[in-house]
């Protein structure tokens, strides 16, 4: 906790540790309240440090030391210093020596979940980043690298004890009612990447021989009683450990890859080597406990983890600064592999959807870094969509740049080139130059610089040279202090289209300047213009397209992107308009227009059903935000987007009815992409059908809750009916909790439905439900069910003009940051966009965001997130 102003680290001032340890022995004895650690480490001086004689500087955090001793020899309490934050011993020898340190350890009183900790009775670890040294004392950076030999001891109560490699013995403690189990690590890997699990938990298990000949015995340990739920996860491990061997040639390197899921997890899921600890939530499913979204995702979220084996196990990390070499390009395999499983014209919506609505209000506010930062206070503040889904945009130009060939070569050289190193985003770039013989200098300036770029465009045709002559002008606009942004080296795919709906040309152009001028010959027509096809780059452009040109573009843009994102654009055309107050009389007759000229691809079999279901999306507020810009009125951007959606599922009633009816399936569930897509579709329908409040609505939706056979069904019925007046939202949401409230995850589901839904009087809500009995903020699940779907998702409710919503985000923030500051640090990014508002909303953002940060004491990860936000 903050008792001072936390200190800033800088990439610059990088320096490899004076000595390396190479070798790691750890004895844990677990105990609830009372765990020691004895870790024997081998060390020596470092010949990449310049320091000569230096003191050895361990971190340690929240522990309790018992001893040390070098080469045997207990240290006097004189020759060393404990602090809050280190240990240092003053000499120690100049040649290869061992150090061995007993510490104890609280797991049960580690509220934060960082370290070694206890989640519903069972022993877990969460190292990355910077949680090993709250395990023992150690270099605890990514750039130290040793092998691992870990022995765990614990009552036999708890018969499954799990660590990183391959096991290495097991048996009893004699005389005792304890046991033990040993693991062996052959590969050396950084601190953060350590990983213990020792309780009671149900198992399912499989094998596969890796395209090496290697055999492989695969585990998923969760709680009790869950383990019929994990069949999709250990499906979804195989096909993510084929896909690597296949696309990237990387194939698995231990004698077993195991899995726990557990339910107290700050975040998503953890790559330890050979030991992956997971959210429960990415790993249980049933159909009739998870939707079509959450197998999507935990198809996804298993390969990521399982991709992190070579790209930020194998080839790690220099410093927390590169974060986004591993995480970035993990994102980015991820991508592909659901692209490769699934849709890829929809996994191409989803991902850009993902990044407008994440990535960009945060590089286009105070939370603004670049997916390379240069500073920090609070490393864990920085996996942000910047450093990970940006961080995946920058892989995926580089490919669309030197061509899909030599990306793959780069990549091959980048694994051999690196293989046991701790790397940078040069050496990465630096493969890529190297396999295509093409200067990424200026490319590199994607790393380095914040902000998303805006591409200003214009285009002239002339009919007598039959040329049309393209200009565009690129910027990045400026935050308080900045210097000057430089110009962007950026792929834009490109189309021509002609009157008829013809392709007059198509290809790729490549932005270096900060203007620049294409003209292409023999264009027999004047053209419709379709830029940054496949979103090609992660910019804003700015086009004054006519209405009647986006009409063309949804008709027949060959590009399924742009063609998707003209039908995005109309809509938000009309939505500004109303929220403008320039709709005049004919507006209501322009959505009608809007309306029809969806119906023909809506209604079109021969799209796949996912991606129909992706026209109905109606912009989210970000992207309206976005281009509002200041001074926004929240109720009335709230009732623009309300009449708009109503108006639009007016127009489309008949097709609504017809799509829902043709996609009822009563076959057995099953969670792939087709199935999944006729389902998104079926449900898309009927909630914009709700928003227009058609008759047959309210019958349609009290059946999909009665005679639900899956998740899917049901949690969708419950989130649409919360658009409806009268009884049946509060009818389906009893009926809800009454069937699933002894499901931690369903009960999580039944308060995310009440946090998203719409109201300015949401905040009460929210606060009521906080004193319900299942609440509780312990659980980052069920606070982020809670409040980061309030935060975040509702947004009439968060920026109410009375301030209710924000007073509710900044009570929250302070009563949790005293549990776990990761938590609440993510939680206040919600007021990122503060700036945005009018005067009367901004006022009352702005005491709370003073409010929270004259709280004491307050951790680092919270102060940074403030302190930043209210400064720029
Ligand atoms: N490396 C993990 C994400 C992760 C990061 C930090 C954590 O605790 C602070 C936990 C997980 C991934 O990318 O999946
Ligand atoms: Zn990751």
């Amino acid at each position: 906790m903050r008792t001072e102003t936390p200190k800033t680290i800088f990439l610059k001032d990088y320096k490899p540790t004076p000595y390396n340890i190479d070798n790691v022995r750890l004895t844990f004895r677990l105990h609830d309240t009372e765990t020691l650690v004895r870790a024997e480490m081998k060390l020596k001086p470092n010949k990449a440090s310049k320091a000569k004689k230096a003191l050895l500087e361990l971190d340690g955090e929240k522990i309790k030391l018992l001893s040390v001793a070098i080469n045997g020899e207990l240290l006097a309490p004189t020759e060393y210093v404990v602090s809050e934050h280190k240990l240092t011993i003053k000499t120690v020898p100049q040649k290869a020596f061992t150090l061995a340190i007993e510490s104890q350890c609280d797991p049960k009183a580690n509220t934060e979940l960082s370290g070694l900790y206890m989640s519903n009775g069972v022993f877990c670890t969460q190292c990355e980043a910077e949680g090993f040294r709250r395990i023992t004392y150690f270099y605890d950076r990514p750039d130290v690298l040793a092998k691992y030999h870990v022995r765990i001891e614990a009552p036999k109560a708890m018969p499954v004890l799990l660590s990183n490699g391959n096991p290495a013995g097991n048996g009893s403690i004699s005389g005792t009612d304890r046991h033990f189990a040993e693991w062996d690590d052959p590969h050396p890997k950084p601190s953060y990447l350590f990983a213990l699990v020792a309780g009671d938990l149900g198992s399912v298990h499989s094998d596969i021989i890796t395209s090496e000949g290697r055999h492989v015995h695969l585990g998923i340990y969760v709680e009790k009683g869950k383990d019929n739920r994990c069949a999709w996860a250990m499906e979804s491990l195989k096909a993510s450990m084929r896909w690597d061997e296949k696309v990237f040639k990387r194939a698995y390197d231990l004698d077993v890859f195991n899995i726990v899921a557990v339910s107290d997890f700050n975040m998503g899921a953890m790559e330890n080597k050979g030991l992956n600890i997971f959210n429960d939530k990415y790993i249980l499913a049933l159909p009739q406990t998870a939707t079509d979204t959450d197998f999507e995702l935990i198809e996804a979220i298993i390969a990521h983890e399982y991709f992190h084996n070579w790209t930020g196990n194998r080839i790690t990390c220099r410093d927390w600064f590169q974060l986004c070499l591993k995480e970035g390009l993990t994102v980015f395999r991820d991508q592909e592999f659901t692209s490769d499983m699934r849709s890829r014209d929809v996994k191409r919506i989803d991902d850009v959807q993902d990044v407008r609505a994440r990535q960009f209000p945060e590089d286009f506010g105070p939370l603004q870094h670049p997916p390379r930062p240069n500073a920090y206070i609070e490393i864990n503040n920085f996996y942000t969509s910047t450093v990970y889904e940006k961080g995946a945009e920058v892989c995926r130009m580089i490919q669309t740049l030197i061509g899909a060939a030599a990306f793959a070569k780069g990549m091959q050289l980048y694994f051999k080139r690196h293989d046991g190193d701790a790397a940078t985003v040069e050496d990465f770039v630096k493969c890529f130059e190297d396999a295509s013989k093409k200067k990424l200098k200026q490319f590199f300036r994607w790393y380095e610089q914040a902000g998303t770029p805006q591409v200003a465009v214009s285009g002239k045709y002339d009919a007598k040279k039959k040329t049309y002559m393209l200009n565009l002008t690129q910027s990045v606009k400026r935050l308080k202090g900045q210097p000057a942004k430089l110009p962007l080296h950026m792929p834009l795919g490109l189309g021509l289209i002609g009157p008829d709906g013809r392709e007059l040309h198509s290809g790729m152009i490549e932005l270096t300047k900060a203007k620049q001028s294409f003209t292409f010959k023999n264009i027999l027509a004047k053209p419709v213009l379709s830029l940054n096809r496949g979103f090609s780059a992660p910019i804003v452009l700015k086009h004054r397209a006519t209405e009647r040109d986006l009409l063309l573009q949804l008709a027949y843009d060959s590009d399924s992107f742009n063609r998707w994102e003209a039908g995005q654009e109309l809509a938000k055309k009309l939505i500004l308009e109303r929220y403008h107050g320039k709709h005049g009389n004919q507006w209501p007759q322009k959505v009608a227009e809007f309306a029809e000229a969806l119906r023909h691809p809506l209604t079109d079999t021969s799209l796949d059903e996912a991606y129909r279901a992706k026209l109905l999306d109606v912009p989210p507020y970000e992207e309206l935000m976005a281009a509002i810009g200041k001074e926004i009125d929240p109720e009335k951007l709230y009732s623009a987007h309300e009449e708009f959606t109503a108006k639009l599922g007016e127009g489309l009633h008949d097709t609504l009815h017809e799509v829902y009816t043709s996609t009822e399936s009563h076959a057995a569930y099953k969670p792939d992409a087709a199935s999944s897509g006729k389902r998104a579709l079926h449900y898309a329908a009927l909630s914009l059908a709700t928003r227009a409040q058609a008759t047959w609505v309210e019958e349609a939706l009290r059946q999909e809750s009665q005679h639900a056979t899956n998740m899917t069904a049901e949690y969708s019925a419950l989130r649409i009916s919360t658009r409806l007046r009268g009884a049946l939202p509060e009818e389906l949401s009893k009926r809800f909790f009454d069937a699933h409230n002894s499901d931690p995850l369903l009960i999580d589901k039944w308060f995310a439905a009440q946090a998203l839904a719409p109201s300015e009087s949401a905040a009460d809500r929210v606060r009521t439900l906080m004193s319900h009995k299942d609440f509780t903020v312990k659980t980052p699940n069920r606070v982020y069910a809670l409040l980061r779907n309030f935060i975040g998702g509702n947004f009439i409710g968060f920026h109410a003009p009375d301030g209710a919503g924000y007073k509710l985000a900044a009570d929250v923030i302070i009563a949790i940051d005293a549990i776990n500051p990761q938590v609440a640090s993510r939680l206040a990014t919600g007021f990122r966009t503060w700036r945005m508002f009018d005067a009367g909303n901004r006022k009352k953002a702005e005491a709370e965001l003073q409010r929270i940060l004259a709280t004491k004491p307050l951790s680092p990860d919270v102060f940074e997130i403030i302190s930043r936000t209210l400064k720029a």
